[in-house]
């Protein structure tokens, strides 16, 4: 029975370690801010109680992540030895906890990575590499252990056969973890670049703003929400915050290392460094950003407060050429976006943001430096690793995805969505409120209208609305009878206009509709 065992961790350890390295390979491969294993420890010291977390600082300093991670391993090392072990008895029930502890893997990297579309993969295919690699292995190691009389069901044994197939076991063993070796090697140099800015971007300290507003750096305003569950917060964290980008993997760009070059039909060129940004003082704004390619009723679209220097004060002092009418910005890696020139001029808080709530960018929303204008879609002004700034006429250019047939100017289409309750809903009768948001970004709401039913357009209450940048919430209380109900909205901006309900498609140049959903009011409880 020993030698058995002894199988089977080396199974269970050499699989854990080779599904481990798939997924640090496929991390840095994407270039992730964490792999699923740091994801797991830095989950562990967000759930760590505060005073268990301190004990554990005050132990070993400033090294508290290693620590962690460190542990993390060892729980891996002692857990998959003893999967190994079982997985001689039941490997099904040994691949039943390998996909646990995949989904252990997926929730950490959920909490804490950024959504894009490879977030989960390194998790995912990390557990299935492990999963694929315990079945070789266990199968092997059972017919090594049976053959030398230790399975459930001894076969007749002959001299030759154990060397052979044990040979063959530690052969299989060896390839599985040499590749883990090549692998884990591969994602920890694919992954160093990242890790180098996270180093750089944990050190920055960003100066404090000026014509905040807020007075305090990513505190939202008083009375912006109607207080509601299930309403999208007004400020939208970082990590949930929608991304898109045509990156595949995020470009890594050191503070120290960034320039803009401002150039083209100016009086003088302008080069500017991250320090340079810096030193001119950062200005604050809450600005509202979202995708054209949102759907009604969808979600790409996100609120946050943006730190950074007015493009118009540098542009003024490159000196724009009086025929110019638009400003080509490219990204480190090639991306473009032809602006209207008017928008980035006209005293809106069009920026190089170097902050988003608080803290420098994230690398996926653009570290160091990326730009925000109100009032525009992200495709035609948003650009993230901003690094080139050329003033142009739209006759000239054109931008990355109005090459591709989106409009070129891209203004923001007055919209509004209901967050609560949800489509297809079952609710009591009785009082229920019915809310979401509405936006109009450099317009503003001054209306949200509600209707049941297709009968009469009714007055929401509006939240507070500190700036025209930003979505307004709004709340309808509404007396629901049992039935099915359809319930519609529609926002009403500062320039007269009622969102039209002509359903339009998000090409080419945004959608357009109300959102409308149904519920099921029954008597009673739900
Ligand atoms: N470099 C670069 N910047 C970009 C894009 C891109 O593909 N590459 N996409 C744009 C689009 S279409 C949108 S909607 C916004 C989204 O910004 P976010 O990912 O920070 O939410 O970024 C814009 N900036
Ligand atoms: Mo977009």
């Amino acid at each position: 029975m020993r030698v058995t065992r002894g199988y089977g961790m080396v199974v269970g350890l050499v699989a854990a370690g080779f599904g481990l390295a798939v997924s640090e390979l496929l991390s840095g491969l994407f270039h992730h801010r964490v792999s699923p294993v740091t994801a797991v420890a830095e989950s562990v010291i967000a759930l760590a109680p505060g005073s268990v977390a301190e004990w554990v600082i005050g132990l070993v300093g400033q090294h508290d992540k290693q620590l962690v991670i460190g542990m993390t391993l060892l729980g891996l090392v002692v857990i998959s030895a003893a999967v190994g072990a079982l997985s001689l008895r039941s490997v099904w029930a040994a691949e039943g906890l390998f996909v646990l502890m995949g989904v252990v893997l997926v929730l950490a990297v959920h909490a804490r990575l950024s959504t894009s579309s490879s977030t989960y993969i390194p998790a995912v295919a990390g557990v299935l590499a492990a999963m694929i690699a315990l079945t070789v292995l266990a199968t092997r190691a059972t017919a090594t252990a049976t053959r030398q009389g230790e399975g459930t069901t001894p076969q007749p044994v002959t001299d030759a056969e154990p060397a052979l197939s044990r040979r063959g076991f530690v052969m299989t063993a060896g390839v599985f973890a040499g590749a883990a070796v090549v692998a884990g090697a591969g994602g920890r140099l694919l992954g160093r670049s990242r890790r180098a800015v996270e180093a750089a971007r944990g050190q920055l300290t960003l100066p404090p703003g000026r014509g905040l507003h807020p007075p305090v750096r990513g505190v939202k305003p008083p009375g912006v929400e109607v207080g509601v569950d299930g309403v999208a917060p007004w400020v939208t964290p970082q990590r949930t915050f929608y991304r898109i980008d045509t990156a595949l993997a995020v470009p890594e760009i050191l503070p120290g290392d960034w320039q803009l070059r401002v150039h083209g039909m100016v009086d003088r060129e302008v080069t500017l460094t991250y320090q340079d940004l810096l030193d001119r003082g950062l200005r604050d704004a809450w600005v509202t950003l979202c995708c054209v390619s949102n759907p009604v009723g969808g979600g790409l679209i996100g609120n946050a407060h943006w730190s950074g220097v007015r493009i118009a004060d540098i542009l003024a002092e490159a000196g724009i050429h009086p025929d110019a009418d638009a400003v080509l910005s490219t990204s480190a890696d090639g991306w473009t976006a032809a602006t209207p020139l008017g928008a980035l001029t006209d005293g809106r808080n069009s920026m190089l943001a170097v902050a988003m709530n608080g803290e420098p960018l994230t690398s996926e929303h653009g570290f160091p430096v990326r730009m925000v204008v109100p009032g525009l879609y992200g495709y035609v002004s948003a650009t993230k690793w901003v690094v080139d700034l050329e003033v142009t006429r739209f006759d000239d250019v054109s931008g990355y995805w109005t090459e591709r047939g989106w409009s070129p100017r891209g203004p923001v289409k007055t919209e509004s969505r209901i967050d609560v309750p949800d489509n297809q809903q079952r609710l009591a009768a009785g009082k229920i409120a019915i809310a979401g948001v509405a936006w109009a970004q450099h317009t503003g709401i001054t209306g949200v209208e509600v209707r049941v039913d297709e009968g009469q357009w009714m007055q929401a209450r509006l939240a507070a609305d500190p700036t025209t940048d930003c979505w307004r919430q709004w709340v309808y209380t509404w007396d629901a009878t049992p039935g099915e109900h359809q319930l519609q909205v529609r926002a009403t901006d500062e320039s007269g206009y009622t969102q039209t309900g002509e359903v339009a498609d998000v090409v080419p140049d945004g959608a357009t509709g109300w959102d409308t959903i149904s519920v099921d009011v029954v008597h009673g409880d739900t």
